[in-house]
């Protein structure tokens, strides 16, 4: 049987990443909500009804376990799908323990960068509160870099200007380790490090999903029964047009050449 990942988007493509390289002999189906792209700005209810609606999708289509790729969906969605559906279903949050782990000692902050509504939700809030004792962790939503990953625009000399506006307000030399809390925002690992101090740590809570999801396989005996095979999906239908096709391996191969 195959293994589920879902985003909204071309985001969910980080992680499968990481995924293949744990989890090389599994197929995958990779289900992107491209009609209703971007999640991150838009009502939570609304959000979870397509939330709802890609995951039967993907139950119908028979997975061993739902990964879903995608911050704000699992922060709205991944308690009441984990009660709808008998599989396993991993999520991924923002990566805010190893973050505050890697500035102890060093008097420096976390960053947190994701969509809105991953850091408006209740989930980031207590998970926050529940690491961060010394009040180090700050958040900065960047909706932004979510549409430029969606129109294929990681040209630095289009990205860093939007990054250095919306960190204009900041004193960037205080912050230790940033966090890429929006699987979106991977792709754009060297914009981020251009306008961040040289010494700064940039995480991503894919390598965390990646090991869960074969620990899981491995505790439910369901490991190693395929070949690295993927089927696409966007909305509910199977992607077949070769340009796409050819797209989404440059983006693997993009992600081969950054550290995440
Ligand atoms: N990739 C998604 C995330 O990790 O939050 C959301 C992107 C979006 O739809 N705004």
């Amino acid at each position: 049987m195959r293994i589920g990942f879902f985003d909204s988007g071309i985001g969910g493509i980080t992680v499968l990443h990481q995924a293949l390289k744990y989890l090389p002999n599994e197929d995958y189906i990779f289900y992107a909500d491209t009609s209703h792209v971007p999640y991150g700005e838009k009502p939570k209810e609304e959000v979870r009804d397509y939330i709802f609606r890609a995951a039967d999708f993907m139950a119908n289509q028979g997975v061993k376990a739902l990964v879903i790729a995608c911050n704000t969906a699992t922060s709205i969605a991944v308690d009441d799908l984990r009660k709808k559906y008998d599989f396993p279903i991993l999520g991924i949050e923002p990566a805010v323990k190893p973050a505050v782990q890697s500035c102890k000692g060093k008097r420096k902050k976390v960053l947190v960068l994701a969509t809105s509504l991953t850091l408006k939700e209740e989930k980031f809030h207590n998970l926050v509160k529940s690491i961060d004792h010394h009040d180090i962790v700050e958040s900065l939503p960047l909706p932004g870099l979510v549409e430029f990953a969606e129109s294929f625009e990681f040209r630095e000399e289009v990205v860093v200007p939007y990054l250095r506006e919306k960190v204009s307000a900041l004193d960037l030399e205080q912050y230790g380790t940033i966090v890429l809390g929006c699987t979106h925002f991977p792709y754009f690992e060297n914009s981020v490090r251009e306008i961040f101090p040289e010494k700064v740590d940039i995480i991503s809570g894919s390598v965390g999903t990646a090991k869960n999801l074969k620990r899981i396989l491995e505790a439910r005996n369901q490991i190693n029964d395929g070949t690295g095979d993927i089927v696409y999906f966007q909305s509910g239908s199977k992607v077949v047009d070769k340009e796409t096709l050819v797209s989404y391996k440059k983006l693997m191969g993009r992600l081969d050449e950054l550290e995440l």
